[in-house]
């Protein structure tokens, strides 16, 4: 238990500091976002496993509410969309967007996983 959690702090720390392949992140664990009130009709389940996401691209509709989940199947994994300001992980593991532009955008993964880690690339979809 105690061991977890040290490894998660340094995965986070390592993830502060490479900032993981440059991408913008506006990491703010635990403040209480205010955008979490939208209710979604649709849902996106987002899979992660050692290593790749279970699909190559995800596709949403512009201008529709969403609840992005994300589901971790093994190792620890996460989901960062820096375009679409969304990013997840196994403790905060869902979120209602609604995308606002149509485009193809890169999700990677937001955990420092180990080897395989930058070949952790789908991508987001908006259509119209
Ligand atoms: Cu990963």
């Amino acid at each position: 238990m105690k061991k977890g959690i040290t490894w998660l702090a340094a995965c986070m720390l390592i993830l502060v500091l490479t900032a993981c392949g440059g991408a913008k992140q506006s990491a703010e664990s635990g403040s209480n976002g205010s955008d979490a009130e939208v209710t979604a009709s649709e849902e996106l389940v987002i899979k992660a496993s050692n290593y790749e996401f279970d699909q190559p691209e995800y596709h949403l509709k512009k201008g529709v509410p969403v609840n992005i989940v994300y589901e971790n199947v093994n190792g620890n994994h996460g989901i960062l969309v820096p375009e679409l300001n969304l990013q997840l992980d196994t403790r905060n593991s869902s979120k209602v967007i609604t995308p606002d532009k149509v485009g193809e955008f890169e999700m990677s993964c937001s955990v420092f996983c180990g080897s395989g880690h930058s070949s952790m690339i789908s991508k987001i979809i908006v259509e119209e």
